[in-house]
């Protein structure tokens, strides 16, 4: 006598936790307008005299930050009509960012080896 249709329901209550916006206005007295939550960030790392990735996209407002991951000295010049000020000369493990605020395209270079290329889309 077995009864059939022993259907075992395992109703799972995934409780969505939206973590929306964690706690802004922290109170701080800092000066300044430094967004709370910034729109995104990316990494280039400078390998073997090649930036990896060379050509990343990014959100408007972003933070773009080179690493030089060489013991060869490397700089970053922006090419783009942005006119960034060249980066000092970086030593391994030196890092340098841009943030940038429109969209576009920006192009840069090693202001040291000038055939590093590379650019960063800022698109919405
Ligand atoms: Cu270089």
């Amino acid at each position: 006598m077995a009864r059939s249709g022993g259907l075992i329901r395992s109703t799972v209550f995934a409780v969505a936790a939206v973590l929306a916006g964690a706690a802004c206005g922290d109170g701080g007295e800092k000066q300044g307008g430094t967004p709370a939550t910034p729109p995104g960030v990316a990494s280039i790392q400078i390998v073997n005299f090649q930036f990896t990735p060379p050509n990343p996209t990014v959100k408007p407002g972003a933070k773009v930050t080179w690493t030089n991951g060489d013991t060869a000295v490397h700089s970053i010049k922006d090419t783009s009509p942005l006119a960034t000020p060249v980066s000092p000369d970086m030593a391994k493990d030196a890092t340098f960012s841009i943030t940038y605020g429109q969209p576009g395209s920006y192009t840069y270079i090693c202001g040291i080896h000038q055939y590093m290329t590379g650019s960063v889309t800022v698109a919405p």
